[in-house]
């Protein structure tokens, strides 16, 4: 087939103006109605190649939604929006704009350094007032989230990913039989099989109606939470996102110690993630038992700066039996569910950050074929939230903000 880049770019910018609600860009339209950090991040970051300003204005925006502790949340309710569940009363978070109680992958500082170096002079301003926003995240998942070098999350959502494999263990200790009655929107937009199922809702729904009684008080949650989880997918995303932090302060000329003992510290917690049976993996907390997982975040170590010899064998061998880049869930294991959301199908943008991390490191091969893939899939069948690793088929929300953004920085 035969790629017509310039229709595809013209698409691509259109579905980010039309995902626009003013300042903010919601997922896509429809099933995710508000502003979504890692999202957003993404979203800047393909704004970034044909209007800079606008770029900047979504960081902002997004920024508007961080706590007084630093926690940047993973949703921002700027305007009443019907057709997603949980909404802002749900959370019960007592403060304007409403959010959610709890953060997501912490993508936003590696994707404004790739915008502000694209223009400096322009940027400097922007990048000087968000350069404290940013190292009060870090510092509150450092002080909050961060054990043994892991970070933990206390959410299956705060990871992105939703109902990976990763999280079995963890959510098996979360009793979701009291939730009582709700209506989900999610399945009134796509196809329910493609989703995560009503025991995994309940139980995200338990979790939330759970930090609520905290107060979102992160000291008590991390006390007494049933599910706490050290993410191996944040643990990476957070390292790297560091690690620009740190270029970032060099050019503005802060003060780097407080982010090289970051960096150190996480460089430690990454070596806790491997897993004896030879991968980086996931631990829940309370167990201290791994979750056995290889997923699209495992093979994010060389985003964060890490070679690893038996990771690039496991990447060869699966993608060997995969058509489109690198599939949520081991294809070489029982319970791989090509179209079921994080049990299985292909997600651009983990493509792109996986690529991105593979070329750095001299991997020019394979991250040339990630971004190949990518480019099929999203040229044969639009700008889906996600696709089949083995047919390419695409599933859950069309028109997507993100992949749009890597349709403009990378894939296209
Ligand atoms: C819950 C918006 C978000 C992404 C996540 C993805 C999905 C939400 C949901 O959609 O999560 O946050 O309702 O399923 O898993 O990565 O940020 O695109």
């Amino acid at each position: 087939m035969t790629i017509n880049a310039d229709k595809i770019d013209r698409q691509a910018k259109r579905i980010l103006r039309n995902n626009d609600r003013g300042g903010y860009t919601v997922p896509t339209s429809g099933l995710y109605p508000y502003q979504w950090n890692w999202d957003s991040a993404f979203t800047a970051w393909g704004l970034a190649t044909f209007d800079i300003k606008r770029a900047w204005f979504e960081i902002h925006t997004l920024f508007t939604g961080q706590w007084d502790n630093g926690m940047v949340p993973h949703i921002i309710f700027h305007k009443r929006a019907d057709g997603y569940f949980p909404g802002p009363d749900v959370w019960g978070v007592p403060r304007v704009p409403h959010t959610s109680g709890i953060t997501q992958p912490p993508v936003a500082a590696t994707m404004i350094r790739a915008i502000y170096e694209q223009d400096k002079r322009y940027g400097r301003v922007h990048m000087e007032l968000v350069y404290g926003r940013l190292i009060s995240w870090h510092r509150w998942f450092m002080a909050n989230r961060v054990e043994d070098g892991m970070v933990a999350i206390t959410h299956p959502w705060e990871s992105g990913r939703d109902n990976a494999v990763d999280w079995d263990g963890g959510m098996g200790n979360v009793d979701g039989s009291g939730v009582g009655d709700y209506t989900r929107r999610d399945t009134a937009h796509v196809d329910p099989d493609m989703r995560p199922k009503k025991e995994d809702y309940d139980r995200y729904l338990t979790m939330v109606y759970y930090g609520r009684d905290c107060g979102w008080d992160e000291g008590q949650i991390r006390e007494g939470s049933p599910f706490r989880v050290a993410d191996v997918g944040m643990t990476f995303i957070l390292l790297r996102a560091c690690r620009d932090l740190l270029m970032i302060a060099h050019d503005l000329d802060h003060l780097t110690d407080e982010i090289e003992g970051w960096i150190r510290t996480l460089e430690a917690g990454v070596a806790r993630h491997w897993n004896p049976d030879g991968f980086y993996d996931s631990i829940d907390l309370r167990s201290g038992d791994f979750s056995g997982s290889l997923s699209s975040a495992s093979f994010l170590n060389w985003y964060a700066g890490i070679e690893n010899d038996q990771m690039a064998i496991h990447l060869h061998d699966i993608l060997d039996r995969v058509e489109f880049g690198v599939p949520s869930f081991d294809p070489r294991r029982e319970g791989f569910e090509p179209l079921r959301y994080w049990r299985g199908p292909v997600w651009g943008m983990m493509n792109a950050l996986i690529a991105i991390g593979l070329e750095e490191q001299g991997h020019v091969q394979i991250a040339a074929k990630l971004r190949k893939d990518t480019q099929r899939l999203i040229a044969e069948h639009g700008f889906f939230e996600y696709f089949s690793p083995v047919e390419g088929t695409p599933a859950g929300g069309g028109a997507f903000s993100w992949t749009a953004a890597i349709w403009l920085t990378w894939a296209g």
